[in-house]
């Protein structure tokens, strides 16, 4: 298919109403996990929730690197995270419990689940991600991915993700070194407001 094309009806108002619904559903279902959480937990769980829908030319770049054909079945089938909804909890292991309510609360089928905490991406890069597949009322379902991740994590991210990710012209070995300096650095601060935490309550 023609680029313009795809950019077209991957830009649509009928193609990204759907996925512009689903992260919504998916907003209500996880602030009211939040609400129990932190009634229970007596403390803030969630600190935000945020979602986009990605966008026809972001569509269609990732698509090329997948080395797929640009048809809005292939956007919908390859592309993970067209729904992308992204929460940032309190502590580490707020983003653990999160992903276990998620994955059994709601029936949703879990896709893939990809631990960048345990294993960190080359770049550094932590966060939970998990893909949903959303049945929809015709019976199709549809995906969408969700980041789970610290504050520090977001913070490590939203830097990294500005300056260096997708920025091929970066002069790398010396900046990148220093980024997974700063996540490792994240990490270990994770881990010890948990244990203070975990001293103060
Ligand atoms: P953007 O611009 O944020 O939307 P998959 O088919 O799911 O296996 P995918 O989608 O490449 O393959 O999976 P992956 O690696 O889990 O990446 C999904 C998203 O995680 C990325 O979306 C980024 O948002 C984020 N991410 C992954 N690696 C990094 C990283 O090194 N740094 C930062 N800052 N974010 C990262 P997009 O579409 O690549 O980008």
């Amino acid at each position: 298919m023609e680029e313009e094309k795809f950019l077209e009806l991957v830009g649509s108002v009928d193609f990204r109403d759907e996925y512009g619904e689903v992260c919504r559903q998916l907003e209500r279902q996880i602030r009211e996990i939040g609400r129990q959480m932190s009634l229970l937990l007596r403390r803030d769980f969630i600190i935000a929730v945020d979602w986009r829908v990605k966008g026809p030319k972001s569509c269609a770049e990732k698509l090329k690197r997948k080395g797929r054909e640009l048809t809005p079945e292939n956007a919908a089938e390859r592309l993970n995270d067209i729904a992308g909804v992204r929460v940032i909890c309190s502590f580490l292991d707020d983003i653990y419990l999160l992903c276990e309510r998620l994955a059994n609360d709601f029936g949703y089928q879990v896709i893939k689940k990809k631990d960048y905490v345990k294993k960190p991406k080359r770049s550094g890069y932590q966060s939970l991600h998990l893909v949903l597949g959303i049945p929809r009322p015709d019976g199709r379902q549809i995906r969408a991915e969700i980041q789970l991740r610290t504050q520090a994590m977001d913070f490590w991210a939203g830097v990294e993700h500005h300056f260096v990710y997708k920025n091929d012209e970066l002069p790398r070995d010396v900046v990148r070194k220093e980024f997974r300096e700063c996540a490792k650095a994240i990490y270990n601060l994770d881990q010890k407001m948990m244990s203070l935490r975990d001293y103060l309550s």
